[in-house]
């Protein structure tokens, strides 16, 4: 029972990169709750190493994936407190938190030696203190048993039992590795942790990734299994396929021809899609761009303004996936520059500690406020279930279809607004347009409409027009 929401909550993910817990909190209740997004994606919440900086910069995000213990009471996006509180607040809005599970590796070989960001004292190999309890440790035993950096990546073994970037492998063949884990991850589903991004899935091996997943207990308040979705960058090594069993699999055979396709402007074909990478939507999560391809893949980012909003819309109007809307900082151009801080917070050492969120005017881009993107989750959510029927398309870049008999939309990757008059099999009426301003009518099975410049029409059933309805047919204005 949550008055507040507007909507029940549908199965799009938004990751709000680095944004510190209260922020996430208080966007659960103000947008995410009440537009019908069904869970936030989070930066790693556990102990992480402080990577010193240039004078006068920032840390970089990056230091969040060097786990030092797995206690989350310090990190820079705030305290355990904060934490819990966010994972509360957001699950009171329908929202799940997954939580960002770095599992196989803790730190590299350059970074200093301790104080982690909750003060635990580490080197290489010797984690000392993983839960704040002194009862759990990690030595050198625990790594391996290669201690060397990947080579060759077309050796399975290598692959999962070497060291990704020179990272401090954890031998997850071993029981007891696997049991700190677990307790990792256990730990966070009480307290009502809905789901994992697993990090590196690739390089754990199959079987201790079975064990892991397969030792989860169900999450409170949702019930059910915890949602786990594995970063894999499938090849021919090791196919996206050999982690379908412990969850669903980031599809990045999907999001290079979903991102190229908006780049080019070539988008009709879009409409009916193979399945990816050998995975069908139901095994896939899916994506514009995620922190690692903006930064070093950069083919469509929140940098190509509308046309990148226009390729997420349509990625949530298409049935293909579960999908994540990135959320970014303005990182000009700099892989490595952390988040808004608010700079060096005496006592704390985490060092800079994230700044709040502020989607207004701010280094905060917050693409999942776009008007057009934050419409189509409402979409998305309207016409879940149904399939996808092609209506029109006219040339490459403008292509228009139905969701079943309860949605209908129309996309336009060109710089001239669209001027169209499709079937559909939406009932007939006035609509208001989800995926920006205006309204527009379908009368005799046909919807007449323009769709604007780099934009898109939407319209589905519960989204019927209530004041300021055209009733011309003549579609959205402005
Ligand atoms: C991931 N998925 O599998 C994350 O999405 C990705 O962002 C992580 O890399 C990576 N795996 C490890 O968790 C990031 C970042 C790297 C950075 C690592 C560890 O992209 O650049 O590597 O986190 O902090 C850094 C240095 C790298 C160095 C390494 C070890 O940039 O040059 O390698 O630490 O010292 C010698
Ligand atoms: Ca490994």
């Amino acid at each position: 029972p949550t008055p507040a929401a507007a909507q029940e909550a549908g199965d799009t993910i938004v990751h709000l990169f680095q944004w510190n817990w209260d922020s996430v909190a208080a966007e659960c209740v103000d947008f995410l709750g009440p537009r019908g997004y069904g869970g936030v994606q989070v930066s790693p919440p556990q102990e992480h190493v402080v990577v010193p900086t240039a004078e006068g910069g920032n840390h970089p995000w990056w230091q969040d994936y060097q786990p030092v213990s797995y206690r989350i009471d310090n990190t820079r996006r705030g305290t355990a407190e904060e934490f819990r509180n966010m994972v509360e607040t957001c699950a009171d809005q329908g929202v799940r938190i997954y939580v960002d599970a770095v599992i196989n590796h803790m730190t590299g070989p350059r970074e200093n030696e301790g104080p982690g960001s909750a003060g635990t004292d580490w080197e290489l190999y010797e984690y000392p203190d993983l839960f704040g309890d002194g009862e759990a440790s990690y030595t050198y035993e625990d790594f391996g048993p290669c201690y060397e950096t990947i080579e060759n990546w077309q050796d399975k073994e290598e692959v999962q039992n070497c060291q990704l970037l020179g990272l401090a492998d954890l031998n997850t063949g071993d029981p007891e590795v696997r049991a700190q884990i677990v307790r990792y991850l256990n730990g966070l589903v009480a307290l009502g942790v809905g789901g994992f991004r697993v990090d590196a899935s690739k390089h754990v091996p199959e079987d201790d990734m079975g064990a892991i997943i397969g030792a989860l207990d169900e999450v409170p308040g949702f019930g059910g299994a915890p949602r786990v979705y594995h970063e894999v960058y499938g090849d021919q090594t090791i196919p996206y396929t050999a982690y379908t069993p412990y969850g669903q699999v980031t599809n990045f055979d999907h999001q290079r021809n979903l991102a190229s396709s908006f780049a080019d402007g070539n988008i009709a074909d879009l409409t009916s899609m193979p399945d990816f990478g050998g995975l069908t939507g139901d095994e896939s999560v899916v994506f514009v761009d995620n922190h690692d391809t903006q930064r070093y893949e950069p083919t469509l980012t929140y940098l190509d303004g509308d046309r990148y909003h226009l390729a997420t819309a349509f990625m949530l109007a298409h049935p293909y996936g579960t999908p994540v809307v990135m959320s970014s900082y303005d990182f000009r151009g700099n892989v490595s520059e952390g988040p808004p801080s608010v700079g060096e917070v005496d006592g704390n050492p985490a060092g800079w500690i994230t700044a709040d969120s502020d989607c207004s005017g701010s280094d905060w881009v917050c693409e999942h406020r776009n008007e057009t993107v934050a419409g189509m989750v409402s979409f998305r959510n309207a016409v879940e279930g149904t399939d996808l029927t092609e209506r029109l398309r006219d040339g490459s870049a403008r292509v228009a279809f139905d969701r079943g008999e309860t949605g209908f939309a129309a996309f336009n990757a060109s710089g001239q607004a669209w001027s169209l008059s499709a079937p559909t099999s939406l009932p007939d009426g006035a609509y208001d347009n989800a995926a920006g301003p205006g309204t527009a009518t379908v009368a005799d099975g046909r919807v007449t409409a323009a769709v604007p410049a780099e934009g898109a029409l939407a319209l589905h059933v519960g989204g019927e027009c209530e004041e300021g309805c055209d009733g011309g047919g003549e579609g959205p204005g402005e």
